[in-house]
């Protein structure tokens, strides 16, 4: 496939209520949408980097950045790319595996558009529809947390992770299990808020039965994770230490992680999420689908990646009006605790033109001649 060129778009979408993590706060989601531009259609891809580099060292305009300077030039030079080379193509920049993931899914997308085949069938889906889970983030009072997941489960979600920090973690815990029962599917996240001298404090999570607890210790504390696993019964789950399918590989023969949480922003795209997942149904890891607060075009994917077979728990894969009072696509509804997977050509979702245009903050064009 040739390239014309990739447009680079910044898009800010108001979240419908702030979104409050042990690293931060959102009250909008400000995205980097790449366009990939060939003689035959475009194809999209969104970069899942936020603001401000708290969640990973990345952020969104360091990765405009590293995209015009060092990502796009080699792929637009390239005179014939299909998506499989990106990765390969991109292998001698280091890092900036959210910027390089968002490449790849555009030119996936406009490859696969062409072709008239969906991300779901490229990838391996097995299903039509995935469950959904919902991300609630840290409130001021636990009265506030209980009115939010009743109203979540109330919209069927069908299973609930809560966002804890030091100080908050055991209460929220007990008031919600108190009060929704124990059948609840529940999980927390801890977004690498403590350290291994906190294991009494997350000990004292063992009764609540929990999925999960993820990515409790610092991204690069594999080892502390594998230590923790011995003095904790609550099966621990990794998110930012895992960057791709060598890490989820070591995490698993270490010890380190009984579930893995995917998400393709993290780890340079939807092809080396699809190995992670291979990894982990080999091992007999669980795994679900993260989320990164997309809009309707990543979440488009992200909810093909989630019907593959060895996508055995609930993922971050809400509604777009958990976040978003309007999406930048068609939206993606809740059907009995579901989503539907899209079917058509590529991702199967759109930009809507004037929704797109309004919410843009800047656009810019890479153009291929200056790369040949
Ligand atoms: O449902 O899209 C979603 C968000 C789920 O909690 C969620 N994401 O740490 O996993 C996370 C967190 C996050 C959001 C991380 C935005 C970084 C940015």
């Amino acid at each position: 496939m040739k390239l014309d060129g990739f447009e680079l778009r910044r898009v800010s979408l108001p979240l419908v209520a702030p979104f409050r993590t042990s690293f931060g706060v959102e009250t909008v989601r400000d995205a980097l949408l790449v366009r990939a531009v060939t003689p035959d259609g475009e194809g999209w891809g969104e970069c899942v980097a936020t603001v401000e580099p708290l969640y990973s060292s990345e952020y969104v305009a360091g990765a405009g950045a590293v995209i015009k300077d060092f990502l796009a030039p080699p792929l637009l030079a390239a005179r014939d790319i299909d998506p499989q080379q990106v990765g390969p193509a991109l292998a001698h920049i280091k890092g900036h595996r959210m910027a390089k993931a968002a490449l790849e899914m555009a030119v996936l997308d406009a490859w696969l558009r062409q072709r008239g085949e969906s991300f779901g069938a490229y990838l391996g889906a097995v299903r039509d529809r995935v469950p959904a889970g919902v991300s609630v983030g840290i409130m001021d009072t636990i009265p506030e947390l209980l009115d939010a997941v009743e109203a979540y489960l109330e919209q069927g979600y069908v299973r609930i992770k809560l966002k804890i920090e030091p100080g908050w973690d055991v209460e929220p815990v007990r008031a919600v299990r108190e009060r929704f029962g124990d059948e609840l599917l529940l999980q927390v996240d801890a977004n690498a808020a403590y350290t291994l001298a906190d294991s009494a404090t997350l000990s004292r999570l063992d009764p609540f039965g929990l999925l999960l607890i993820e990515q409790p210790l610092d991204d690069e504390d594999l080892r502390q994770h594998a230590e923790l696993a011995r003095v904790i019964r609550t099966p621990i789950c990794l998110d930012e230490s895992i960057v791709s399918a060598k890490t989820a590989a070591d995490a698993i023969a270490m010890g380190a992680a009984r579930v893995i949480n995917i998400k393709p922003g993290r780890v340079g795209g939807y092809i080396e999420a699809r190995r992670i997942h291979d990894v982990c149904q080999a091992h007999g890891v669980a795994v679900w689908c993260g989320g990164m607060l997309e809009t309707g075009l990543g979440r488009a994917a992200n909810v093909a990646l989630a019907a593959l077979p060895g996508f055995n728990l609930p993922g971050d894969t809400s509604a777009s009006d958990r976040y978003f009072s309007t999406d930048i696509t068609e939206p993606f509804v809740l059907d009995q605790g579901h989503v539907a997977v899209p079917t058509g050509a590529g991702l199967g979702v759109n930009p809507i033109p004037e929704i797109l245009r309004e919410l843009t903050t800047t656009v810019e064009w890479i153009d291929a001649d200056a790369s040949r």
